[in-house]
């Protein structure tokens, strides 16, 4: 047995242990890199989930009295200023009569995602699972009167390659300990300033909101139905403190030590718009929104959150859909840069994805089926100025070199890769490319036509296990 193979079982074993009982925050802190490679180790496999955000607003889907309402959908009672008690009754009409969860659980599948995170509660406090800490959920206010989120687990659990995660706003406009006491709509701005200049004023009941409500609400939420990730966010509110963000995370950790959980747990959003970790905010990952950073971060487990059109809650008028190779592109360069891709869904008051989203997924699902090995579990690109029609992903040992642009007669050049091209190869159908070095390039003679008209895969199986060399 290797000596990585007894780490692994050394690290497995402690996690283990530390899975039955449970982690008190020192623990936490004293994770060491192989625990938290073994935690982190089916989320990096993954690199490519479904967001879905679902609720209320979806009913309204963008408009509200007759009048479109500028912004993103699940923002409507804000961007509307929507009075609460006019909002709240947006649950008596909530009854998505053709919601199925193995259906939705099998388009994530079928696009090759490997993980759903659902907005079990957004920030208009409604939630979609029966909470014991509120009536102001799908069991209680709607004629709908199923568990959501319930009902995905078991979906998830059947299917068994789909991961469940939970997204949890901490921003919330319906509870009244931690609603704007201003005006219970009011979104306390992200700036101090525009807060000060609107005489925004501090709930001074958020830590008991904190207390009796976010956490009973975790622990039924981590308890009951086990998710891979738990996906924070709207932590931006100024009651809402690092230090709460640090108690927060080992709270949620200490129910299930393998809980993966996002950075917006606290802070560090504020310093780079989430982008990276600073070593005193809490959380795993980086989250980087709308956007995919230049060169990805560099040294932390980073996922860009992106929507299919201009919204992540559903708009009857947002037809503003990126096409399947953009979304297929963005996957890959995504992971050419040692990130995850987590694609937005906004389901329909039906229950149903909008038929623009099930194309999409179905044409990326169509692409990963003969792809995916370039994707699923790889590393970053060891080169820094690849030409731009180009993305490369590695595994030890092999280097995947996606074309965007299938250049005239196959002639593929690559930087040198400083060892040695033993095979190389089109991922689909496998058809040889003949490999040789040249004037400090590796010069491919690959069919003249392109395999796949959004992005070519040709696979070169390289000299060593290492990294290959960057430039
Ligand atoms: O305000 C939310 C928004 O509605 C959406 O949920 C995005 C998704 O990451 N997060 C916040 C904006 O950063």
């Amino acid at each position: 047995m290797n000596r990585s193979s007894l780490c692994e079982i050394i690290g497995l074993t402690v996690v283990l242990l530390m899975g039955a009982a449970p982690l008190r925050a020192a623990d936490v802190a004293q994770e060491t890199k192989e625990q938290r490679d073994l935690r982190m180790g089916w989320w990096r496999e993954a690199r490519f989930g479904m967001f879905i955000h679902w609720g209320l607003y979806a009913i309204p889907g963008g408009e509200w009295n007759g009048k479109q309402v500028p912004g993103i959908g699940e923002w409507i009672m804000n961007n509307g200023h929507v009075p609460v008690r006019d909002y709240e009754q947006l649950a008596k009409q909530f009854n998505p009569t053709k919601f199925n969860a193995a259906e939705w659980v099998k388009m994530a599948r079928g696009a090759g995602q490997k993980y759903i995170v659902i907005t079990s509660k957004h920030h208009d406090g409604f939630c979609l699972w029966d909470s014991a800490v509120s009536d102001y959920d799908v069991m209680d206010a709607t004629p709908f009167k199923r568990d959501i989120l319930k009902e995905l687990h078991e979906a998830c659990k059947a299917d068994g390659t789909v991961r469940l995660c939970f997204y949890y706003s901490i921003m919330d406009w319906h509870h009244p300990d931690a609603q704007s006491i201003n005006d219970p709509n009011y979104n306390p701005s992200r700036d101090a300033k525009a807060r000060a200049k609107a005489g925004y004023k501090d709930n001074p009941n958020f830590g008991r909101y904190v207390e009796n409500y976010v956490k009973p609400q975790l622990k039924e939420l981590i308890t009951r139905y086990d998710p891979g990730v738990l996906w924070f966010d709207g932590e931006w509110v100024p009651e809402y403190t690092e230090a709460m963000g640090h108690d927060v995370y080992n709270y949620c950790r200490s129910l299930k030590a393998d809980l993966i959980v996002n950075n917006r747990v606290g802070k560090s959003r504020n310093s780079m718009q989430g982008m990276s970790l600073s070593k005193e905010s809490a959380g795993d990952f980086g989250t980087p929104e709308q956007q995919i950073p230049a060169t990805g971060l560099p040294g932390v487990d980073w996922e860009s959150c992106m929507t299919m059109n201009d919204t992540w809650g559903f708009k009857k008028n947002d037809q503003h859909w990126k096409s399947t190779e953009t979304l297929v592109r963005n996957l890959v360069d995504i992971a050419s840069k040692g990130g995850n891709y987590l694609l937005n869904v906004g389901p329909k008051p039906d229950g149903t994805f909008p038929e623009p989203i099930v194309e999409r997924l179905a044409g990326i699902g169509k692409w990963m089926a003969v792809n995916g090995e370039s994707i699923y579990g790889t590393g970053a690109s060891p080169f820094t100025n690849l030409d731009q029609s180009m993305r490369v992903t590695t595994k030890p040992g092999t280097v995947y070199l996606h074309v965007f642009e299938w250049p005239k007669g196959g002639k593929v050049r690559l930087p040198d890769l400083h060892r040695e091209v033993k095979e190389a190869y089109l991922l689909a159908g496998h058809a040889a490319v003949k490999a040789a070095k040249a004037d400090g390039e590796i010069h491919l003679d690959a069919p003249a036509a392109a395999p796949d008209p959004i992005d070519s895969v040709i696979v070169l199986k390289v000299e060593g296990e290492g990294k290959a060399a960057s430039q």
